[in-house]
């Protein structure tokens, strides 16, 4: 095993690389102008408002700058998060000081000039974030919300067998539930055919006002604890440069040697046994190298070095001297020659080429992107012969469309299903004819589908799920992460911030788009007989529309040949997030393949099929959007035409929601004239809805149709009850509809009313019936379409 830590000369250098990193860090958070000092500093130079984070920055270039060495030493393969992104100022100094920054932006040049813009843009208007945002070349991680940072380089790994991602994970992140189960990836990840993770935990002790649980536990807790997460803890720990050169390049090596030897033993032998993978724990001082101390409170090492810790030398005389201190104590004239370049020295213990962090191209995933091999969705249709004919559950049909997907792509290993223990009962169990759940921890007789290596990632931890499959999208590859419908609500943050990411990425020329974040949500909320009330929710869509429209996309697919079309549709898509809701339940189909595939391509469309006003008029317009008020609505209209038969019913049904905003307002959106079209100007339109109402009324608010438009939806009434009575509680069901209508329609006059009578005194046999048999009334079991033709 090598014990090559640094030469005295290379320790030297090594220290000068960091102390341009720091001076880079404090100049981007403070100068305005001025960057090399090279004339005395002044009020003027400083900028008016002083923004960033400085208490975790010289950590994370201390890091940065020893990652660089290790990554020449061994020739890695290797990128970097900052779990605490905040310390943006780091990442923008060490791309900058390894040459990539001045590539993808030749505006910041590696002289006096570019220094100067470097450091004015940083937090300012018109420049970047201050964390470690889009903009940063090397960058898969803003860092802004904390938590995520293990789970995205997890899914950086995946079948990403020669690259290590060095993970700093802040110790107050490490307090974040995301980021507490994350440890636990170490149990996913197969050392044969994946890569490594190197989580190095920055215990600087502090949050932004408080301590950290994990730096005031003893540290024999924190090495159980990290122990018991299966790790084993490198503790690199101290204050003085030399030494923690020196602890830190030794660790580094260790590390690197260990995850080597895990590699090399497990793929020349298939050794199947879980490998306890090293990681780092760096304690050193919050705000290290800053000031000491500023109107006689400590600075350094404390809570007070977390964001800007001189912040007003405009009213404190003294301020701009200890400013002036802090940035000559780097000693800038050494690190950069005439023209402000970094001299060659330190320049050459950076990397090179695309071995840079910032210039590694799985951290601009798109470069490495293939598209899917894919099957031609149509060979998996299920066949409707008429209307209404019975189905298996369309997460059932499904399911052998994926299944082959995975096999189709399984040599160019860049498709994964990810979900939380539910890929089975979710209705995709066709998956496991071909793949296995991928785990590697110790698994019993009776398990199933565990293998250390498959194309299903399960973890009880949706967090775990998305940051995984955000992780492996970054990175170039494409998947698919199916839950539960009520509880996507759990990442509704994590999709926020990957949104966020997108939108910004889409607008940075060198950023290659990526493969689209696909949500299947299966398991939705009518139909959750067994759970009931807590597993009903579908308020997911209503979070994702707040999102730019020219990144969220939700479709609705009615049955289960336009599930297949619209599942095939958003694999191919790029740098989306797609939110697809569908049924596992034995439901009605209504679309050959043929008329799905017309039907998704338009998104929204008049079924004929259903409707009686041929070429003219209708005098209802009953809308559909899901595929259990599709079910209601055809029942619904079969009610009235059979009981009203003059009545002219036109049905729409919705299966890309955003047809129904303005073209103005989304690129799917229908126009003014084709919505008229669809919808009238002036007819009443039943609009049934598979999530919360309002959502319609959002969406459409400025059609000219719109105080015609009654919906209905989820509105928060659920429990343990059949699944026609969830409709009836919610008043979604076929009878509440027909009923709806009538109310709209005055022309259907005595006959309308004698009508709804009927329909009332149907709601309540209903309501008896289920009351006493535990099930709902045959006529609603048993109901087909088939109606007059
Ligand atoms: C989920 C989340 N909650 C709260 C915050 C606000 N916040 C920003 S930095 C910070 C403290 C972070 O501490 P740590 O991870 O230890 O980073 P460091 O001390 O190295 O700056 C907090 C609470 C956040 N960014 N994300």
């Amino acid at each position: 095993m090598s014990t090559n830590t640094l030469t005295p000369d290379l320790c030297r250098r090594v220290d000068a690389y960091w102390r341009a990193a720091n001076y880079l860090s404090v100049g981007q958070i403070y100068l305005y102008d001025n960057p090399l000092l090279r004339r005395p500093l002044t009020l003027a130079d400083i900028k008016h408002m002083l923004l960033g984070h400085w208490g975790t920055t010289p950590g994370q270039n201390f890091v940065y700058v020893h990652l660089n060495w290790v990554i020449k030493e061994y020739d890695l393969d290797m990128i970097y998060v900052s779990g605490p992104g905040h310390g943006g100022p780091a990442v923008v100094a060490n791309t900058y000081l390894e040459g990539t920054y001045s590539e993808v932006y030749p505006d910041i040049s590696q002289d006096v000039a570019g220094l100067q813009k470097l450091f004015r843009q940083f937090s300012f208007p018109g420049g970047i974030p201050s964390h470690a945002s889009p903009e940063c070349p090397g960058s898969i991680h803003e860092g802004g919300e904390l938590g995520y940072s293990l789970s995205h380089s997890f899914g950086a790994v995946f079948d990403n067998p020669e690259l290590i991602v060095a993970c700093v994970v802040g110790d107050g992140e490490a307090e974040t539930g995301p980021l507490a189960t994350a440890w636990h990836s170490n149990k996913f990840l197969d050392p044969v055919s994946d890569g490594a993770v190197l989580p190095i935990l920055h215990l600087n002790g502090y949050k932004i006002a408080n301590p950290t649980v994990l730096a005031r536990i003893t540290r024999e807790e924190l090495e159980q604890f990290l122990r018991g997460c299966g790790w084993t803890p490198l503790f690199v720990a101290g204050h003085g440069p030399a030494l923690m050169h020196e602890a830190m390049a030794k660790a580094l090596d260790q590390a690197v040697e260990q995850i080597r030897k895990i590699q090399s033993d497990a793929r020349a032998t298939g050794n199947a046994l879980r490998p306890r993978w090293p990681m780092i724990v760096l304690d050193s001082p919050k705000g290290w190298t800053g000031p000491k101390e500023v109107d006689g409170l400590q600075i350094e090492g404390t809570f007070r070095a977390h964001q800007v810790p001189i912040t007003d030398p405009a009213t404190h005389p003294g301020h701009l001297a200890l400013i002036d201190d802090w940035l000559k104590s780097y000693r800038a004239e050494e690190l950069f020659d005439e023209h402000g370049r970094l001299i060659p020295e330190l320049a050459e213990l950076a990397p090179v080429g695309t071995r840079r962090m910032g210039a590694n191209p799985h951290a601009n995933g798109g470069l490495l992107l293939r598209d899917l091999h894919l099957p031609d969705f149509r060979d998996y249709a299920c066949e409707v012969p008429v209307p209404g004919a019975s189905g298996i559950g369309d997460t059932h049909v499904l399911g052998p469309f994926l299944r082959d997907v995975a096999k189709w792509n399984d040599a160019q290993r860049n498709f994964r299903v990810f979900g939380p223990d539910e890929t089975l009962s979710n209705g995709l169990a066709a998956l496991f004819e071909v793949t296995q759940r991928q785990w590697d921890a110790a698994t019993q007789p009776n398990d199933e589908f565990l293998a250390p290596s498959g194309r299903v990632m399960e973890m009880l931890s949706e967090h775990q799920c998305e940051g995984w499959l955000e992780g492996y999208l970054l990175t170039g590859r494409h998947g698919v992460f199916n839950c539960y419908e009520a509880f996507i609500h759990i990442v509704d943050s994590m999709f926020n911030q990957h949104a966020k990411w997108l939108k910004v990425t889409s607008q940075i020329p060198w950023r290659r788009r990526i493969a689209s974040l696909n949500y299947l949500l299966a398991s939705h909320v009518w139909r959750q007989d067994h759970n009931g009330f807590t597993h009903q929710d579908p308020g997911f869509i209503d979070h994702v529309v707040n999102k730019k429209a020219e990144i969220v996309r939700v479709y609705l697919p009615p049955d289960a040949n336009c599930l297949l079309s619209v599942m095939d549709h958003c694999l191919r898509s790029r740098h989306y997030v797609n939110v697809v809701v569908a049924g596992k339940h034995p439901a009605p189909q209504w679309l050959t393949m043929d008329a799905a595939v017309k039907h998704c391509a338009q998104g929204i469309g008049i079924w004929e099929w259903a409707s009686n006003d041929g070429d003219n008029a209708p005098d209802v317009v009953m809308a559909c959007c899901g595929d259990v008020p599709t079910l209601e609505t055809l029942a619904a209209v079969s009610i009235l035409r059979e009981q009203l038969p003059a009545l002219k019913t036109r049905v729409v049904n919705v299966v890309d929601l955003m047809r129904l905003q303005p073209d103005t307002e989304h690129p799917h959106g229908l126009s003014d004239r084709d919505f008229d079209e669809l919808f009238t100007r002036d007819k009443p339109v039943i609009f049934a809805f598979h999530a919360y109402p309002w959502l319609i009324h959002r969406l459409t608010y400025r059609r000219h149709n719109h105080d015609n438009i009654h919906v209905r939806g989820y509105k928060e009434e659920g429990t343990i009850t059949t699944p026609f009575d969830m409709t009836v509680l919610n008043d979604l069901d076929r009878f509440h509809l027909a009923m709806d209508a009538i109310d709209r329609l005055p022309q259907t006059g005595d006959k309308g009313l004698a009508v709804k009578r009927r329909l009332k005194d149907k709601l309540i046999e209903h309501r008896q019936y289920i009351r006493l048999h535990g099930q709902d009334m045959p006529e609603i079991r048993n109901w087909r379409w088939g109606g007059p033709r």
